[in-house]
């Protein structure tokens, strides 16, 4: 079993202040939660820009000041997300692609997304896939609803999406697909035997799906993006404080963990 790429989804597009108040915002304090979870253990960021006020924002700009700011102090792989806020139009969606980021997200499908609608429609996740695949970019499939995977797999045929493909199970999202075990094991069982893949699980479900994960072999994210808990109840103090968690279980667990050039390697970055 290769050793455990860990993901830190540091601050997403929804989560405010108020409902965590240790939620980075600026690219200085993304960067250090950035730098804090590679020392816990993380091995990828998972990135969301915010504009000064905190709104969402895809300027690419904003995204090279924070890979800047986290190079300055470690060589965690920096993935900037593709899917921005429901709003954002497709071209803003594509801002950090802009950049030539070693890795970034790519959803396959459109869901409800709480009381919104994610959209991507056959025609923007082809535009998507075409821009990493010229930028040679390494996608991260976001994979909300089982179909989406099909997408994906529809994508390789078209050589849009060069194999083996790294997914990740994002379960648990109001409005797509639950984040139970079986869930898990359903969408595992449906990807090429040759891929690689991590969950994140949304709220209650992140713990349980990453400790499942753990075992077979499959990789992991935490961090606010998903959850801002620790335990029911509890607030998380720090995304930091999630990622020393899996690193702890993973242990305990005969897992080691990968550092960013091993995740380089088991996810075939060669940029
Ligand atoms: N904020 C969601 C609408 C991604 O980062 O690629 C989309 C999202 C997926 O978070
Ligand atoms: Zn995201």
């Amino acid at each position: 079993m290769s050793k455990l790429i860990i993901t830190a989804a540091l601050t997403g597009a929804e989560v405010t202040r108020v409902q965590q108040p240790a939620l980075p915002l600026t690219p200085g304090e993304i960067a250090q939660a950035a730098y804090d979870c590679y020392n816990a253990g993380a091995s990828v960021v998972h990135v969301h820009a915010r504009e000064i006020d905190g709104r969402p924002t895809q300027r690419k700009e904003v995204y090279a000041e924070i890979r800047e700011r986290i190079a300055e102090k470690c060589n965690i792989i920096f993935q900037p997300s593709t899917g921005g806020a429901v709003w954002h139009t497709v071209q803003e969606r594509g801002g950090p692609l802009e950049l030539d980021p070693e890795m970034a997200t790519l959803s396959t499908g459109t869901c409800n997304f709480g009381d919104d609608v994610f959209f991507n429609s056959q025609e923007i996740i082809e535009h998507f896939a075409l821009e990493m695949l010229s930028r040679k970019i390494k996608p991260e499939i976001e994979i909300f609803e089982r179909g989406r995977i099909e997408n994906a797999l529809r994508l390789v045929k078209k050589g849009l999406l060069v194999p083996p493909v790294h997914f990740d199970f994002v379960l648990g999202v109001p409005g797509a697909c639950p984040g139970n075990i079986e869930d898990l094991l359903y969408m595992v069982r449906s990807i090429p035997q040759d891929s690689t893949w991590t969950v994140a699980g949304i709220g209650r479900y992140e713990l349980p799906l990453a400790v499942h994960a753990i075992p077979m072999g499959g990789h992991v994210r935490v961090g606010f993006e998903d959850n801002i808990y620790y335990r029911k109840g509890e607030l998380a103090i720090s995304n930091a404080q999630l990622v020393e968690r899996i690193t702890r279980v993973a242990k305990e667990l005969g897992r080691e963990i990968a550092s960013p050039d091993e995740a380089r390697a088991i996810l075939g970055i060669r940029k």
